[in-house]
C-alpha cells in the first residue's frame, strides 16, 4: 500500500458516518389509560351498554384498518387498565386515531396514564458496515451527492424486500410486553462512542440470541429518538408470557444488554378483541 493511498483511505474512513442505516415503517402509538370505574358504575345499565357499543364498533373498524391496525390490551397491575396500540402510515394518521378515540363518550371515563410515540425501525448494522466500506473503497466521498444516491438506492431495495416487516399486522398473540429502552451514554461506557464495527458485532450477537426464540415470540422494535423520552420501544408478543422472562433474562447476559441497555417501565397486557370490550368494562376478561 502506498503512503498516499493509506492517507487517502484514512481520511475517507475518518469521515465515514457513525450512524447505522435504518429503514422505517409504520408509525406507532401506545396509549395507556386508567378506567374510571367509580364514575362508570353509577351510569344506568342502558347508557353503559350504548357507550360500550359505540367504542367497540370504532375499535372493530380500527382493528381491520388497511392502513395500519389498532389493538386493545387489558393491562395487568397498577400502571393502567387499558392499552391501545396503533400502527399507522403517518404521525398525522396516529393523531387522527387518537382524536377519534378521544371523541368517544367512553373517553369521559378514560384517563391517560402514559403514552409512547415511535416508528417501526429495522437497524441495518451489518449492511451498513459493508455498504460504507464498498463506497469508500470506490473512493466515493461520504455525504457527497453520489454517496447519498448510492445509499438511497440500496435502502430503497431493502425497504421493498422488508415491506412485510416494516408494515406488519399487529401480531395476534394473547400477551404483549412493551417497554422503552436507551443505550447507555455514560462517562465510561458509552454506546455512541463505540466504533460502528464493534456495535455491529454486538448487535449481531444480540440478533443470534433473539432468533432462537423466533417461533415463540414476535418482536417489533420501534425507534423513538427525537419523538419520545427514550430511544427505542420494544414490543414483544407471545401466547405464553413466561417466554418474555426467559428471553429478556437470557439477553441480560449478552454484552449489548449487560453493558449498554437501560430500561423504562414494563407494560404487560392481555389482548382484548373489540367484540369483548363491553365484557371487559363490566369486569370480565374475554377469552
Ligand atoms: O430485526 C432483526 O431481526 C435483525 C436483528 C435485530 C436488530 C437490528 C434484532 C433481533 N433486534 C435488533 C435491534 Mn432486538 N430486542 C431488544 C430487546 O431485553 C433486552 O435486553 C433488550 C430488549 C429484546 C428482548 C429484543 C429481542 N433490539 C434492537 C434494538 C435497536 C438497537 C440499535 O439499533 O442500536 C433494540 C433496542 C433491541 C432490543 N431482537 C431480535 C429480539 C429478538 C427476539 C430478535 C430476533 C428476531 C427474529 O429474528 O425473529
Amino acid at each position: 500500500m502506498t503512503a498516499s493511498h493509506s492517507i487517502r483511505s484514512k481520511t475517507v474512513t475518518a469521515e465515514t458516518p457513525p450512524v447505522p442505516l435504518t429503514t422505517e415503517g409504520y408509525s406507532v402509538l401506545h396509549q395507556m389509560m386508567r378506567f374510571r370505574r367509580t364514575a362508570w358504575r353509577v351510569l344506568p345499565e342502558a347508557e353503559r351498554a350504548a357507550i360500550a357499543e359505540e367504542a367497540s364498533s370504532l375499535l372493530a373498524a380500527m382493528e381491520q384498518n388497511s392502513g395500519g391496525q389498532s389493538a386493545l390490551y387489558s393491562l395487568i397491575g397498577h400502571k393502567g387498565d387499558l392499552m391501545f396500540v396503533h400502527f399507522r402510515e403517518s404521525f398525522a394518521d396516529l393523531n387522527q386515531a387518537e382524536l377519534k378515540l378521544a371523541n368517544l363518550r367512553l373517553s369521559d371515563y378514560l384517563e391517560p396514564m402514559s403514552s409512547y410515540l415511535s416508528i417501526i425501525e429495522l437497524g441495518l448494522y451489518d449492511s451498513t458496515v459493508k455498504i460504507y466500506k464498498e463506497l469508500t473503497d470506490q473512493g466515493i466521498e461520504p455525504h457527497s451527492d453520489q454517496w447519498k444516491a448510492e445509499i438511497e438506492c440500496k435502502l430503497g431495495r431493502h425497504r421493498e424486500a422488508m415491506r412485510p416487516r416494516l408494515f406488519p399486522e399487529i401480531p395476534r398473540h394473547r400477551y404483549i410486553s412493551f417497554y422503552p429502552m436507551d443505550r447507555r451514554r455514560g462517562e465510561d461506557k458509552n454506546w455512541y462512542k463505540l466504533p460502528i464495527e464493534e456495535r455491529a458485532r454486538q448487535m449481531n450477537e444480540h440478533g443470534l440470541i433473539g432468533r432462537r426464540y423466533a417461533g415463540e415470540v414476535k418482536q417489533i422494535i420501534t425507534g423513538s429518538i427525537g419523538f419520545d423520552d427514550w430511544e427505542w420501544g420494544v414490543d414483544l408478543f407471545a401466547d405464553d408470557p413466561l417466554v418474555f422472562k426467559k428471553l429478556i433474562y437470557e439477553m441480560r447476559f449478552d454484552e449489548v444488554s449487560a453493558v449498554y441497555a437501560l430500561f423504562g417501565h414494563f407494560y404487560l397486557g392481555v389482548r382484548c378483541p373489540a367484540a369483548g370490550l363491553d365484557r371487559l368494562l363490566s369486569g370480565e376478561l374475554p377469552k
